[in-house]
Formats: C-alpha cells, sequence, structure tokens
C-alpha cells in the first residue's frame, strides 16, 4: 500500500494592526464626497460616475466582514493617498511577504514537531508575490536554514490547497518526506480602497501547513490526506491585471483595472453550486456523503456563500462548531482562509472524524483535501 501522508502542523499568522468596517467607510466616504466635489461639473454632464457612500452595516451583511487585519495601516485611510505606505526594504534586507511567510511558517513547523532539517522542500503559495526572482520560498527557505529546495506558485483564491496538493504529491513521489507550503497572503496593496464594491473585501494574514509522512509524524494533532482534488474553470468575472506588461503596453500599471475588481453577483452564482458538486463528487471517491463529514473548514470569501454551500451539501444550514467562519475578524484572506478555519478549529476533532478543507475563487478554482483526524 502507498505510504499515508498527513497535515502534522498549522500556523496562523496576523498583523498588529486593524481596520474596522466603521474605519474604512468613514475614509472612503471622505475621499468620495471630497472626489464628486472635485469633479462635480462632468459628473453633471454626466462624463464622470459620482462615487456613492460605502456602509458599515452593507458589509457585515453582504459578506459577514466586520474587520480586517493589514500589514501596514499607514496610508492606507489617508484620503489624499488611498493605499496603504510600505516603504521599499533594500535588496540585503528581509522582503515584507517572506517576514510574515516566516511568522505563519515557525508556527505550524512548532505545532507539527519539526526542525529545519527535517524538512526537504518550501512551497510559498499565494494570490501575489512581491517580486518574480529570486523566489520568496527561496528567501524563507534560507533563512530557516532548510536543505533541498523551494519554489512560489499563484493560484490565486486555491493558492494555498494547491500548494499542499502539490505537496502531498512530492511526498507520495518520494521526493521529499515533509514540505512546508506557507501562503504570505499581503494583499492590501492591490485592494482599490477608493471602490466601494470592493474595498471591504481583504485583509492581510499568513498561515502555513506542514505535510510528511504519516512514519515521520509525532505532532498531536495530525490529519491523514485521504485524496486531493481540483478543479479550474476559466472566467473574466475575478481579475487583476497588475503586470509587467504595462511598461511595453504603455498603460498605467496602477489603473483601476489593474488592480482588484470582479463581477460578485456572478461569482456568487457560478462558484457556489461549483464548490459544493466538487465537494460532493470528492467524498464520494471515499464512498462518504456530507453527513459524515465533522468539521468544514471552507473558504472564507463571503458568509452568505459558505451557508449556500453547505445548505446544498448537507439539507440544512450548518453550525458554527461544524463549518467554523472566520470572516468576521479576518475577512476574505485570499487562500488562506480554508487554512486559518482549519489551524482554529481542528483539535477538538476525534480520531477517525472527517473534515473537508476546501477553497473556490478565481480563476476559477476549487481545491479540496479531506482529512481524517489519525
Ligand atoms: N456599501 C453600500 N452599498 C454597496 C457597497 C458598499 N460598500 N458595495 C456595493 N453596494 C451596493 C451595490 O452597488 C448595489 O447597489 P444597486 O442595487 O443600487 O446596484 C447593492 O449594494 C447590492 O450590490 P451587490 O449585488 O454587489 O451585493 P451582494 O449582496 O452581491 O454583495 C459581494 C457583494 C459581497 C461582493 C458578493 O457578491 C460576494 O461576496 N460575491 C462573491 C465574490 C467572491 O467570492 N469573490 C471571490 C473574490 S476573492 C478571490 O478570488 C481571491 C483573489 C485574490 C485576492 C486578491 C486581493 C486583492
Amino acid at each position: 500500500m502507498a505510504q499515508q501522508i498527513v497535515v502534522s502542523g498549522v500556523g496562523v499568522w496576523n498583523p498588529e494592526f486593524t481596520i474596522t468596517n466603521e474605519e474604512l467607510v468613514a475614509s472612503y466616504n471622505a475621499y468620495a464626497d471630497a472626489f464628486n466635489k472635485e469633479h462635480q461639473a462632468d459628473i453633471d454632464a454626466g462624463d464622470v460616475a459620482a462615487k456613492p457612500h460605502s456602509s458599515a452595516e452593507f458589509i457585515e451583511k453582504a459578506s459577514g466582514i466586520k474587520q480586517r487585519y493589514i500589514y501596514c495601516k499607514d496610508g492606507a485611510l489617508d484620503v489624499q493617498r488611498m493605499r496603504p505606505s510600505i516603504p521599499e526594504r533594500a535588496e540585503t534586507e528581509l522582503s515584507d511577504q517572506a517576514e510574515i511567510a516566516l511568522h505563519a511558517a515557525k508556527k505550524a513547523l512548532a505545532e507539527a514537531n519539526k526542525q529545519a532539517s527535517d524538512v526537504d522542500a518550501v512551497i510559498v503559495s499565494c494570490a501575489y508575490t512581491q517580486r518574480s526572482y529570486p523566489a520568496i520560498a527561496i528567501e524563507v527557505q534560507k533563512q530557516l536554514g532548510i536543505e533541498g529546495f523551494g519554489f512560489d506558485m499563484l493560484v490565486a483564491c486555491s493558492a494555498a490547497t494547491f500548494g499542499m496538493h502539490r505537496a502531498y504529491e512530492m511526498i507520495a513521489a518520494g521526493n521529499a518526506k515533509c514540505v512546508l507550503v506557507i501562503n504570505p497572503e499581503l494583499v492590501s496593496p492591490q485592494i482599490n480602497y477608493t471602490d466601494r464594491d470592493s474595498h471591504f473585501i481583504f485583509g492581510d494574514v499568513a498561515t502555513a501547513t506542514v505535510l510528511e509522512t504519516a512514519e515521520t509524524a509525532t505532532a498531536e494533532h495530525v490529519y491523514n490526506v485521504l485524496s486531493t482534488q481540483a478543479l479550474t474553470k476559466y472566467s473574466n468575472n475575478i481579475r487583476s491585471n497588475f503586470s509587467y506588461m504595462s511598461r511595453a503596453n504603455d498603460v498605467d500599471p496602477y489603473g483601476p483595472d489593474k488592480l482588484f475588481h470582479q463581477a460578485g453577483r456572478k461569482v456568487f452564482k457560478e462558484v457556489c453550486p461549483l464548490a459544493a458538486d466538487h465537494i460532493e463528487q470528492h467524498l464520494a471517491r471515499h464512498s462518504l456523503t456530507p453527513a459524515d463529514v465533522t468539521r468544514w473548514w471552507l473558504h472564507q470569501a463571503n458568509i452568505n456563500m459558505n451557508t449556500l454551500i453547505c445548505k446544498r451539501l448537507l439539507g440544512r444550514e450548518a453550525s458554527a462548531q461544524e463549518a467554523p467562519i472566520v470572516l468576521d475578524e479576518y475577512a476574505n484572506t485570499a487562500s488562506a482562509g480554508s487554512v486559518i478555519a482549519f489551524g482554529l478549529n481542528h483539535k477538538d476533532l476525534h480520531q477517525g472524524d472527517y473534515g473537508v478543507l476546501c477553497s473556490f475563487g478565481a480563476g476559477y478554482s476549487i481545491g479540496s483535501l479531506v482529512l481524517q483526524k489519525r
């Protein structure tokens, strides 16, 4: 029989700064008022659309978000700036993203009882990397003193699960015994804080997981990976066009279409059934049904999406214990959401309990792991 592969450690790190809905809305509304005043003549002529006010009540009701963490609060709420102010670091200094990756990685390694010398590979997998090369993963590898190899990969909202899939396969292939997967979701620089449709959605965080062979796992809480399953389906409904091509395209690399934007309603309608069907099919591979699952560690984009997906799967609403929500505190953290839900809500499971860890989002991309407590 092929060797069992397990998740033996998870780490969640959040920045010290938060922005509440009220703070965010006050800043955006002041910006909108100033914008409308400055462009009044064009707005009256119908050439420019007036910026409508945002509302804290709308945000909480539409998304379940009450606050978000932010790596650097300076500048993000400044009506003259509307983006974080993060000083550029020298090439000789640790990069911002490697720094937050290290926080989460150390927590995951500690939970897994692993030293750097136990790890064979590092995957940094997230929605954006702050540079193309050298890979953030190789920088982290050096900082931790890990032998072997590392690489970065991008799969938007499914970067974390797809990274875990690659770790699983590398171990199954015998190319590694222990892999560290890190998701440093430093997304605030890509948020358009002047757009009321999306200014509230995202927060910064870093998560990490350790995957290894069952025989080497000594942690207290170990999850057998029964299998992994991935699906992608091309969609233009969630886009971020920031690109090295802008220089050659002679276009503004920071224009609104270069930042995160989406057709949120369409995403909601299309992704919910895709995710529910995907999960059901994945469970069926193990002759399991949703009723057999003790815990749902689902992607955290919108509380109403999670409610709907659980209803489709279970035929009833899932309790907060069955399908934990972390959106109120963390907001949407790109690929890290399901890993945060796992990290904060897995220690109470009993031996033999099943859990599903699943992401869904831009691409579209869906990634799942069926787990069973050892
Ligand atoms: N305040 C007040 N009113 C608002 C606001 C606001 N902030 N925003 C929108 N409204 C208005 C709208 O303009 C609209 O008004 P009208 O009816 O007059 O046209 C009304 O409220 C209703 O708007 P919506 O129909 O858009 O509202 P919804 O109930 O659909 O909620 C959501 C909007 C919350 C965006 C919802 O559609 C949603 O969550 N959809 C799912 C989207 C999703 O999951 N996307 C995944 C994106 S994450 C991802 O893929 C990772 C990418 C990498 C991360 C990068 C980060 C930078």
